[in-house]
């Protein structure tokens, strides 16, 4: 201790040393240059203020510099919440109310997604992972508990399809084909887990023509469904999607029900860098479908696609509206529209079947997309509406970015369903 304070006299008593030192000098400069004697020592003082202001401003800076070369590590993004908030404010349009735009800041995740990428697979597996747990789960969960493949277990097993569901229809032809083959041979719980796969896959698999988008120029896409489904929502997804790989695509606003339409498929447009055709709150969908077709053609796009106000297979004079718009696009676009697009919210399980059966009945629908299969544990309605109706389902939505909209592809959704985790 004594010691130490040994030094530090010996410090303190150098730099009064130094300081006069430097005094002293300032102080001869100064009388060289014809300072008068008495303002030598202020100035010397002066001067040295302003080296010790200048010192300490110069460390103030550097730190500065330091911390801001460690901040992109400090500002990592660590939650959806602290991600999403400053895109909703910078993209939001004053005028509109969030309520009837469908999450507008949404569409910038893929973005922050970017920087954790998922396999196709990957994100399949998330967006299904509630009906995973209710189906696969259970299914697991019921082969580990048994002893032996009886009727009892085949049972238990069509309970938890139609929980899912399958739908019944769907669920007896998938407990008949394995009833079949469990009288045939004595399988493993793990042969029943295989061969229910397979039997879900096949049926998946329909023989309707794919979407060929190649097929016509420009190739037509009419989007219909009821209030609410995600119809608006898929198309900003879908010409996003498009755009990126290089098509031109135009978009008609064909809801004129509500004014707030026209502008949630405007604000998807202008993400895209894409036309969108639109008219008055009121005017007459048929138009706006006339008006969006002779654009794509005059505008040589490749794609348009048309959005419809939501309706109610119920409610007959909107069925006859649905019913112009068809022949308005096929009169401007020999055999447009080239597919009609039928949107379902997969979260409503069977209602989804009923409705597709009703428009079906009423529309040329000719491929199906289905929505919100993140929220749901009842993604069996994906076999059922494909097995019932022979509608290929076209489309999956799988989340709420951009890339959550998914071709839907039979053997990736099968695979993501079972793979064990
Ligand atoms: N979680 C989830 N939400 C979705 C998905 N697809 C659409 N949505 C949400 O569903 C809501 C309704 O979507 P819209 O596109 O406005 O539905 P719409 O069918 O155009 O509705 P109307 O124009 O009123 O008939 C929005 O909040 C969307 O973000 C999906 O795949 N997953
Ligand atoms: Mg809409």
């Amino acid at each position: 201790m004594e010691e130490f304070s040994r030094t530090l006299n010996e410090y303190f008593a150098l730099f009064i040393e130094l300081v006069s030192q430097w005094l002293r000098l300032v102080a001869a400069l100064l009388g060289e240059l014809g300072v008068p004697e008495v303002y030598r020592e202020v100035g010397a003082m002066g001067a040295l203020f302003l080296l010790v202001t200048l010192a300490v401003f110069l460390f103030i800076l550097l730190l500065l510099r330091l911390g801001r070369k460690k901040k992109p590590l400090e500002t990592k993004p660590t939650s959806p919440a602290t991600m999403e908030a400053p895109v909703v404010v910078e993209e939001e349009p004053g005028p509109i109310s969030p309520a009837t735009i469908a999450e507008p800041g949404i569409v910038e995740i893929p973005e922050v997604m970017e920087e954790v990428p998922l396999s196709l697979f990957e994100r399949m597996r998330a967006g299904l992972s509630k009906t995973q747990n209710a189906l696969v789960g259970r299914i697991d969960a019921l082969l580990r508990g048994s002893k032996k493949i009886d009727a009892d277990l085949l049972e238990s097993l069509e309970e938890i399809l139609i929980t899912a569901d399958f739908g019944m229809q769907t669920t007896q032809e998938l407990i008949q084909s394995l009833q079949q083959r469990v009288a045939r041979d004595d399988i493993s719980a793990d042969a029943l887990r295989h061969a229910l796969q397979e039997e879900i896959r096949q049926r998946l698999k329909l023989e309707a023509a794919p979407l060929d988008l190649e097929r016509a120029k420009p190739f037509v896409i009419l989007v219909v469904g009821v209030n609410g489904v995600g119809k608006t929502t898929t198309i900003g997804k879908m010409a996003r999607q498009f755009v990126s790989q290089g098509k031109k695509v135009v978009l008609g606003a064909g809801d004129t029900f509500r004014a707030a339409a026209a502008e949630q498929l405007a604000i998807w447009g202008e993400r895209s860098g894409v036309d969108v055709i639109r008219h008055a709150e009121g005017a007459d969908p048929a138009a706006v479908a006339f008006d969006a077709a002779r654009a794509a053609v005059a505008r040589k796009a490749d794609i348009l696609i048309l959005d419809t106000a939501g309706r109610l297979h119920t409610k007959a004079n909107l069925m006859e509206e649905m019913k112009k718009i068809h022949r308005v696009l096929a009169r401007e676009i020999p055999d447009a529209p080239h597919e009609t697009l039928l949107v379902l919210d997969a979260t409503t399980g069977q209602n989804a079947l009923t409705q597709a059966r009703l428009f079906k009945e009423k529309v040329k629908v000719s491929g199906l997309a289905l929505t919100k299969l993140d929220g749901t544990a009842k993604g069996g309605m994906v076999v059922a509406i494909g097995a019932e109706l022979g509608l290929p389902v076209r489309y999956v939505g799988i989340g709420e970015g951009v890339e959550d909209l998914r071709p839907f592809d039979p053997d990736l959704f099968v695979d993501a369903l079972f793979q064990r985790s």
